[in-house]
């Protein structure tokens, strides 16, 4: 049966939609992925002349599927609502992120939502359209009847032998991706040399901020655990594949949530045979309370050249308000390690701020643990957004003086600082010192702002008269907006543009491998 999945990723890699698509495949269909790749800039929707070309390629087709991220909800709607106009035949499904989250969002949208873990799902819908039967009782599903009527079918349990999937679809001769008003076939380069790649799915913590929150709820009494993994051999003859196809990878990008929390043996198996048989560069993420000496050292050994790790509030916030259990010891326990392979390993300290309810002495807990981190290292200061599920977006939208934020935050991205900062109006000073130092830290500076300058702008005088006084923080703000859209608007889409050689070598020079 001939399927069409479409991703509204901005960055066409989307584990999600290419496991569904190799699923769909293995069971004899014909998938075609479309990748509707499109500007950060979350207010943007897609021209109508895009539509049309996407009309094009669906409208032969027996089945759609089409994944969102709560921010790319809105592009996802104008698709739905662009095809059934045109009267398109096939039953669309939206599953994805935000299916998963805000499947009551989605089913005003969309009369097929998948919840969930999407593959065993999806096949069983194809099957039924193959066989000319209704899909209404296959778990996982909403399904709005033509009374208006909502069903809504229980989950099924979580794939527990992640290993029985089959690789993740990367046959690039049946995708698409958007450029210039246009869908052209995929190409290699539209790899830029790298592969995001997810060993393992699920994470037993639940910070208030993020997803997994609710995910870990949905799945309740429905798993054996919530984590799990791939095993070293399958995620090795993964990557071989990869490899043999893509001759321009240099990186794997491995996004798991935490990486580091995988048990010492299970990453000296996965780092022995990677430095045996893949021999390439690789990336990780970890959390401070389960990175240790031996699991760096391994990966270090294996080709681990970048590590990102998640402090994102200072002690007091990740406590009370993110129910994060990490305090700023296991922060600095963790740099000082990491911080002993510099010569081979960048470090990168992702920070979450601009959060209506961190409190001023938050925000200078938050500098001064970056100032006491060992150097050099990036820090990565994100802008919360309060995405639907979460429980601090639960919170927050009962505020009847936070519901306008909450709800445009989801259109922001972590980085338009000066856009989030303008949003919020929460301790506007502070929050924009800890903005101005994204970037390489140094002894001496952090990203392009000087230590000594940071020390000058916190002494607690100038914080109080400033934090009242808001004319200079609103003058660095404009300033701070023009750098912000020269980023997203010109930066950006000139380093996008760039052959594939070029990224490559920035990347290199970048982490200084
Ligand atoms: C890798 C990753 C990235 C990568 C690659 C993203 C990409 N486009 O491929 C990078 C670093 C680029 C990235 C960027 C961002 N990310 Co990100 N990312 C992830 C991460 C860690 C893994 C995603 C993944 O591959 N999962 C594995 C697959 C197998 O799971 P899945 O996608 O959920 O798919 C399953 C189901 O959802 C379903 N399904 C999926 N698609 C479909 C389609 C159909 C038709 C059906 C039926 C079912 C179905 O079946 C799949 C298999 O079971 C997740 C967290 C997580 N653990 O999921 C965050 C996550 C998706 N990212 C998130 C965010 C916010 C972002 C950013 C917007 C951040 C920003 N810059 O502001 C950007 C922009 C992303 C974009 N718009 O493209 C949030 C989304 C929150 C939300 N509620 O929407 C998440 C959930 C993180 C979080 N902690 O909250 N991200
Ligand atoms: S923020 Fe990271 S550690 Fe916390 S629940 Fe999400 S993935 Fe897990």
């Amino acid at each position: 049966m001939k399927i069409v999945l479409i991703s509204t990723a901005t960055y066409p890699s989307d584990q999600g939609i290419r496991t569904v698509s190799s699923v769909l495949k293995k069971a004899g269909h014909e998938v075609k992925i479309i990748f509707m790749v499109y500007s950060e800039d979350y207010t943007k929707l897609y021209h109508k002349k895009e539509l049309n070309r996407l009309y094009k390629i669906c409208k032969s087709t027996q089945m759609i599927g089409i994944s969102s991220y709560a921010s790319t909800a809105p592009r996802a709607k104008q698709v739905i609502n662009f095809l059934e106009k045109r009267n398109i035949k096939a039953p669309i499904i939206y599953g994805g992120v935000h299916a998963t989250i805000s499947p009551a969002d989605c089913i005003k949208v969309a009369n097929t939502v998948c919840v969930g873990e999407g593959e065993d799902a999806i096949l069983e819908i194809a099957n039924a359209i193959e066989k000319n039967k209704p899909f209404d009782k296959i778990k996982n599903l909403w399904i709005k009847k033509q009374n208006g009527k909502i069903i809504k079918n229980p989950v099924r349990p979580t794939i527990d032998n992640l290993d029985s999937l089959p690789f993740v679809d990367y046959d690039i001769q049946d995708h698409y991706v958007l450029e210039n008003h246009d869908l052209r076939k995929f190409k290699e380069a539209d790899l830029d040399g790298q592969i995001f790649f997810l060993t393992g799915r699920g994470c037993p913590y639940g910070c208030t901020y993020c997803s997994n929150n609710l995910f870990n709820e949905l799945y309740k009494g429905k798993c054996k655990s919530i984590v799990r993994w791939h095993s070293a051999d399958y995620i090795i003859n993964c990557i071989l594949d990869l490899k043999k196809r893509f001759k321009s990878l240099n990186c794997f990008d491995i996004r798991d949530d935490t990486f580091s929390l995988r048990p010492i043996s299970q990453i000296k198996e996965f780092c022995e045979k990677y430095k045996q048989k893949v021999k390439m560069r690789f990336k990780c993420l970890g959390d401070p309370k389960t990175v240790s000496e031996d699991k760096i050292k391994l990966l270090v050994d294996a080709g681990c050249t970048d590590i990102i790790i998640g402090i994102q509030g200072a002690e007091n916030v990740n406590k009370q308000i993110y129910k994060r259990r990490q305090t700023n010891q296991n922060v600095l326990d963790a740099a000082k390690i990491v911080n002993k392979y510099k010569d081979n390993l960048t470090v990168m300290y992702d920070v979450i701020t601009c959060n209506p309810y961190e409190k001023p002495q938050d925000i200078i807990d938050m500098i001064r643990l970056l100032q006491k981190i060992p150097k050099p290292y990036y820090v990565s200061i994100n802008n919360l957004v309060f995405f639907p599920g979460s429980g601090l977006y639960d919170r927050a939208i009962k505020d009847p003086k936070l519901k306008d934020s909450v709800i445009k935050s989801a259109q922001l991205n972590y980085w338009d600082r000066s856009k989030h900062i303008l949003l919020k109006k929460e301790n506007m000073y502070l929050v924009l010192i800890l903005n101005l130092m994204r970037g390489s830290v140094t002894k001496t500076r952090f990203g392009p702002t000087p230590n000594f300058l940071i020390n000058f702008l916190l002494k607690p005088k100038r914080i109080k008269y400033h934090l009242k006084n808001q004319s200079m923080t609103y003058i660095a703000l404009s300033f701070m907006s023009i750098s912000d859209i020269f980023r997203e608007r010109i930066a950006k889409p000139i380093y996008r543009s760039t052959p594939i050689n070029f990224k490559k070598w920035y990347d290199k020079i970048r982490y200084k491998v």
